[in-house]
């Protein structure tokens, strides 16, 4: 069985996940579940990032021991994904035991191949970043120079440290590049790693002798790692077998823009002095704001994904995210937008197809979905989207693939099931089936219209089962029917029974009809 490895960013836990956590958490949930349902072994790692000096101060400011602070943020970022049912299957902390035996693993197989040296660090720390600035980095505010993303001024710092060898492994990582042309998407995010490779790398720091708490190291215990080397490595714990054992196995990273150079430059750098395989892809995010301002607690503006998934729908959340922003782009995200989406396309669309459909059936007492040549020559006339030319041959997951999933159009495909469901809603309009049903001449076309579309909702839902999940439950339940019923994209090995169902072009249904998403009372 082919091996996939999702991966999101380890979030630090100095304060409650927000929408833009939930936001790269969605986006690999959908590529597990994808992947899933088209027979990989999916792997799907998120976690905690808890070596850092924010942590401690923060846990300090709320007079807590560091670890007890770290337990009980680790036990609350759990719950929220489970909440958000984010189907990951590891969750990472990076102090656990094998992280760190790992990265002291790592080090010294660096520090043998002579990446590794002493030197002493002059400059610029910013504690928000947890990483070291030069002058060119730091803009003016109030006649200080502070960091761009936190607005502080950094510590001023002498201190001993251990430097990684970046610069060794320039051409090789221009190399890797030229190799592997799709590795990072968006491709105008890989054109600024790649003019950035171009000015010359320069090798950066991996530990500092000031905070004890964190992995010493291996070959200088008066020295611990700095959070930017450990870190990374959380993704080779999460998956050693996965990762070290099999050359097979695809792996994608889902991070946002803050932290391309890491992932684009150092990690592939890193891997390579240790001699471990390089992930396949990595799909780099825009930012969101919320409202059209930057979140942030004193603004009083941030968003808890739990509570907006709660007040409408996973389904909602997750919709919106993606369909309004392309993978890459910055985004904004208003609660208006949202509530607009949920209506508008998910009870107005969907929604309301998917009940006219079987309500119908159900009254007509039809229990069967059908396939028809003729009906689908007319439903796919005049029919824009790409979606469909693949939907006869959908099982063919390397189209899909090719189309929309390899560069993470992921909007687009949303864009293309809607045309679908678009299509679908029209055709019922003009199939009349109320009152050719009425009709005795006409009866029959009703019934064979019906059924008809009764396969097409069938088919739309199975292309939403890795996104719409709530919605996707409930069409199961809607149907009555066992195989269909079966299905569920949070486990690996249901690729049999989600072709077997997609494939059923003559297949029994005993409806329950009801509402899939609720309009929200104002
Ligand atoms: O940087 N919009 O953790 P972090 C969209 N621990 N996405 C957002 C966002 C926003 N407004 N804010 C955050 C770290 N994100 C390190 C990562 S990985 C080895 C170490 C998302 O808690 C986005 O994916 O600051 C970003 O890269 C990540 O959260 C950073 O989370």
């Amino acid at each position: 069985m082919k091996k996939f490895l999702i991966t999101t960013p380890i979030y630090y836990p100095n304060g409650y996940p927000h929408i833009g956590h939930a936001y790269s958490s969605f986006i690999a949930d959908f590529y597990a579940r994808y992947k899933r349902l088209f027979g990989y072994d999916v792997k799907f790692s998120t976690g905690n990032d808890e070596n850092s000096q924010k942590i401690v101060q923060q846990a300090e400011s709320e007079g807590k021991d560091v670890m007890e602070y770290l337990n009980a943020m680790g036990k609350k970022r759990e719950d929220v994904r489970q909440h958000l049912q984010i189907s990951y299957t590891d969750f990472i902390r990076t102090t656990q035991e094998n992280h760190k035996k790992l990265v002291q693993e790592m080090l010294q197989k660096s520090y043998n191949h002579w990446d590794i040296y002493e030197g002493e660090y002059k400059g610029y720390y910013c504690i928000g970043c947890e990483g070291f600035k030069t002058e060119k980095d730091l803009i003016p505010k109030d006649w200080e120079m502070v960091c761009p993303d936190h607005l502080k001024k950094p510590d001023l710092i002498t201190e001993k440290n251990r430097f990684f060898k970046l610069s060794k492994y320039e051409n090789q990582i221009k190399k890797f590049y030229t190799d592997h042309p799709e590795f990072l998407v968006p491709e105008y995010r890989y054109n600024e790693i790649k003019s950035f490779v171009n000015g010359g790398l320069i090798d950066f720091s991996v530990s500092r002798e000031t905070n004890k708490f964190w992995i010493p190291l291996p070959f200088d215990p008066s020295q611990v790692t700095y959070v930017r080397y450990d870190a990374l490595f959380n993704y080779v714990t999460a998956s050693k077998d996965a990762w070290f054992r099999n050359e097979d196995t695809e792996i994608v990273h889902v991070l946002g823009k803050d932290i391309v150079k890491f992932h684009g430059i150092f990690w592939p750098a890193m891997l390579m002095s240790v001699q471990e395989k390089l992930p396949n892809k990595e799909f780099i995010t825009g930012f969101f704001t919320v409202d059209g301002q930057k979140m942030s607690k004193s603004l009083g503006n941030v968003i808890d994904p739990v509570k907006v998934v709660d007040d409408y729908d996973r389904d909602a959340v997750i919709f919106n995210l993606l369909y309004d922003v392309p993978i890459g782009a910055d985004g904004d995200f208003s609660v208006e937008r949202l509530w607009h989406l949920y209506e508008s396309m998910l009870i107005g669309w969907w929604g309301n197809l998917v009940n006219r459909v079987t309500s119908l059936c159900k009254k007509y007492g039809i229990t069967s979905g059908k396939f028809n040549k003729q009906k689908w020559e007319t439903f796919k006339e005049d029919n824009e989207s790409k979606l469909l030319h693949y939907f006869e041959e959908w099982r063919d997951n390397a189209k899909i693939e090719e189309q929309y999933l390899r560069k993470a159009e992921i909007k687009s495909y949303l864009d293309d099931r809607y045309q679908l469901v678009q299509r679908a809603n029209e055709y019922i309009t003009r199939a009349e089936p109320r009152a050719k049903y009425k009709n005795d001449d006409t009866k029959n076309e009703a019934i064979a219209d019906l059924q008809f579309l009764l396969y097409i909702v069938k088919n739309i839902a199975l292309i939403s089962a890795p996104i719409l999940i709530n919605g996707f439950k409930k069409i199961q339940d809607i149907f009555g029917n066992e195989e269909f019923g079966k299905i569920d994209s949070s486990k690996n090995g249901n690729e049999h029974q989600f072709k077997l169902v997609f494939d059923q072009e003559d297949f029994t249904v005993n409806l329950n009809p009801a509402i899939i998403y609720k309009k929200k009372e104002e």
